[in-house]
């Protein structure tokens, strides 16, 4: 049996999953997403997914065709009928097909698709020993001319910062604010301990609120961590104790070196490692089951 995709209210094969060249998600990156995770037949923070994607949707004015019920039965089925137990989903809504302008209103029904696949992470080695990230010269986009906030599917601004982590040898990199503050990496959040804190970029710097990054938080603040939301220079990052990133995907990764120095002494850190075992333990038990 191959693979289904939902497309557009039914579930068709893989190979028949298109959408029209006129769309502007592909015209013009005009649309919305989501990246969700199930483990173990269980979705993860799926209710916070769904209430992301239609605040992303509501930012571009784009009113998604379906009820956040219907669209949440819609995740698991995917799930189910690719027989996933550990699963990675996909979710896009689009402006739908057009014409060749910019003009919205052109659009007038938004294409909705899932996509459920496996995952491929980080190799584990890269847990253990942590990752050497570097610092980009592409600013994130500033929260005035397309909000981070948003989940659109224009993410060139990430893509070019990518390209240049990757032209340095790198997986990841962090991306600055217009005016030089730490926001987030291409596709994770980046948080940092000192003294034992647990310090994180202030909202107002502009970054994706991160769906996990909200969890290992709350985690943190559980196992008596304190946390502080603030405006980071990079200067600090170089000078904490520890310094990871979390994202769907990648979960929490540790950060040991940026820009070819040692963060703290070179190693994941305690905080850090607490907080993956911690996390770990959510994944396996807490979602909605399918
Ligand atoms: N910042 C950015 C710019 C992201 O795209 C995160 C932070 C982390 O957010 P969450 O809510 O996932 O904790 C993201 C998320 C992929 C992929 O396929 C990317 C993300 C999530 C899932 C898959 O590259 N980015």
């Amino acid at each position: 049996m191959g693979e289904k995709v939902f497309l557009n209210g039914k579930f068709v094969d893989a190979k028949d999953a298109a959408v029209s060249v006129f769309d502007h998600g592909v015209l013009y990156g005009d649309g919305v997403f989501e990246g969700i995770r199930s483990y173990n037949r269980k979705v993860f923070r799926l209710t916070e997914h769904l209430d992301r994607l239609y605040e992303s949707a509501q930012s571009i004015r784009l009113k998604i065709p379906m009820g956040k019920e219907d669209f949440l039965d819609k995740i698991t089925q995917t799930l189910k009928i690719n027989e996933l137990d550990d699963g990675y989903v996909r979710v896009v809504v689009t402006r739908g097909a057009g014409d060749l302008g910019l003009d919205p209103r052109k659009c007038k029904t938004p294409a909705i698709f899932i996509i459920a696949g496996k995952i491929s992470l980080y190799p584990e080695a890269f847990y253990e020993k942590g990752l050497a990230i570097v610092v980009s010269k592409i600013k994130r986009n500033h929260p005035e001319s397309l909000n981070p906030k948003i989940k659109s599917l224009n993410y060139l601004n990430n893509i070019l910062a990518k390209i240049d982590a990757i032209d340095s040898g790198a997986e990841e990199a962090i991306m600055l604010s217009v005016d030089g503050y730490v926001a987030e990496c291409t596709g994770d959040n980046i948080l940092m301990v000192k003294n034992g804190r647990l310090i994180t970029p202030e909202r107002s710097v502009g970054a994706l609120e991160g769906i996990t990054q909200g969890v290992v938080i709350k985690l943190a603040e559980e196992n008596g961590i304190e946390v502080e939301h603030k405006k980071i220079l990079l200067d600090e990052v170089f000078s904490a104790d520890e310094c990871f990133l979390t994202g769907t995907a990648a979960e929490i990764i540790p950060v040991v070196k940026i820009d070819g120095k040692n963060v703290g002494n070179g190693i994941p850190g305690e905080v850090t490692q607490k907080l993956r075992r911690k996390f770990r333990e959510l994944t396996g038990t807490e979602g909605t089951a399918y």
